[in-house]
């Protein structure tokens, strides 16, 4: 074992002081009809949870993260696996998330990293069917390794995206050996920090390119999962592609890729693009490409990409009014998140989790009750209820022309104006759901 020290963590109600204990979440308990482990398929990703040491631009690791091999080996690689196995089960955790370099230190030679994902993916499947847990999605790294400065499809070089491309490849056979739900695009340098040096158009062809390569292969492969863009305004480049869901969906159905994938939503990108969560979330549902989702959140006076974890229950809440809404997600939610820096032990890992799964908890019964107080989509559907008769049906009906409204405004005189937008009402009955 390698969290000896932590036990089983159990949900004990909203009462219990126990640091290891859910106060908020409770597997099995119905909330609109499911039980609340069936809205809210949680993920453990990889990279953070199992590889992220507390490293920031000013100072090295402050988490062992070691779990008792030497960083950099297949030892380590494994010891990883034991590690995220007995994780994700002492917390009740369903899914895992990954990138291919997540998995096993890479080598130069991609044949080499290559043996060395089969030799790991094969004690990952042991462990997934030993223990239940299933894979999320997958993606490759294209954005850590220097051959990368430029991007991956929308590099300058020609190998280089045949690198990458080779990469994807072999995350795609991974996610189909693990039976993912998804294969994840991260643009993570896809973007540009001049127009000086840039041509926008090529490179944007070109990972459009990419991907209908992905999908072509992965369709070929048996791979049945949606293909998912995770959009992202900035950092690591100034200005990436796929900006936000709006940016990302234009770009799909721009290059007919729509029919294949649909958008992987992460709170603190959104927030990145000037967006609420709720707001890239409803671009997304709208679209019928709401996927799944990196459930983190960001500082409201930091410019970058914290990945906190979720806390804010008032963001959960209307993150799960959009997925209810939409009646679920096809993926699920990823803890696309890290403990600060400062917190780096054990026990900090686990009550990370259990913040981030308590917070989600709480926002799906929130959003439920909100949807059954009923108050707020009333309010909604009566705001629009003018386009169910006259003119306002005519409109929707397409049986009439500027002509026909030009008419009509002339024997109107002035408009009646259009009805309260009750901002402050609807909000205090947020507030009275979430705390009454
Ligand atoms: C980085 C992204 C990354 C993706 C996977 O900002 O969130 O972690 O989720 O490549
Ligand atoms: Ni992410
Ligand atoms: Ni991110």
């Amino acid at each position: 074992m390698i969290f000896e020290n932590i036990p089983e963590i159990k949900y004990e109600g909203a009462q219990s002081k126990n640091p290891l204990a859910f106060k908020f979440y409770d597997a099995d308990k119905m909330v609109l009809g499911k039980p609340m482990k069936e809205h809210l398929p949680f993920a453990m990703a990889w990279w953070h949870n199992l590889g992220a040491a507390g490293t920031d631009m000013f100072g090295r690791d402050t988490a062992d993260k070691s779990f008792g091999a030497v960083k950099g080996t297949m030892e380590h690689a494994k010891a990883k696996v034991d590690a995220g196995f007995e994780f994700m089960q002492k917390l009740g955790i369903r899914y895992f998330c990954f990138h291919d370099v997540d998995l096993v230190p890479e080598a130069d030679d991609i044949k080499e990293t290559n043996r060395r994902l089969d030799e790991i993916s094969d004690y990952i499947l042991v462990k997934m069917k030993k223990t239940g847990i299933k894979c999320l999605w997958g993606t490759a790294n294209l954005f850590s390794n220097p051959r990368y400065m430029n991007g991956a499809g929308s590099s300058n070089s020609a190998d280089v995206f045949a690198f990458a491309a080779a990469q994807i490849k072999k995350a795609i056979d991974l996610t189909v050996k693990f039976g993912g739900k998804g294969y994840v695009f991260w643009g993570g340098r896809e973007g540009y920090e001049t127009l000086l040096n840039t041509d926008m158009k090529f490179e944007q062809e070109n990972i459009a390119r990419l991907m209908h390569m992905a999908v072509d292969y992965g369709r070929r492969i048996g791979f049945k999962g949606d293909f998912y863009i995770e959009p992202k305004p900035k950092e690591p480049m100034k200005h990436q592609y796929d900006y936000d869901a709006a940016t990302a969906i234009g770009f799909l159905k721009n290059y007919g890729l729509d029919k294949d994938f649909k958008l992987n939503i992460e709170a603190n990108h959104a927030t990145l693009a000037g967006h609420t969560f709720e707001h890239d979330l409803r671009v997304s549902a709208m679209n019928g490409m709401l996927g799944s989702i990196d459930a983190n959140q960001g500082d409201p006076h930091l410019g970058w990409d914290t990945d906190e974890f979720p806390f804010d229950v008032y963001s959960a809440t209307f993150c799960m009014l959009e997925v209810l809404r939409a009646g679920g997600l096809t993926g699920g939610f990823n803890f696309d998140a890290k403990s600060r820096r400062p917190s780096y032990t054990q026990e900090d890992m686990f009550e990370s989790f259990i913040l981030g799964m308590d917070t989600f908890a709480l926002g799906l019964m929130k959003a439920a009750a909100i949807i059954e107080d009923g108050r707020i989509d009333g309010f909604v559907k009566e705001k629009y209820s003018g386009y169910k008769k006259g003119i306002g049906r005519k409109i929707v009906k397409g049986q009439v022309g500027l002509e026909d409204l030009a008419e009509y405004a002339d024997k109107l005189g002035a408009p009646e104006l259009p009805g309260s937008g009750k901002q402050e009402a609807l909000e205090e009955i947020v507030n009275q759901i979430m705390f009454g």
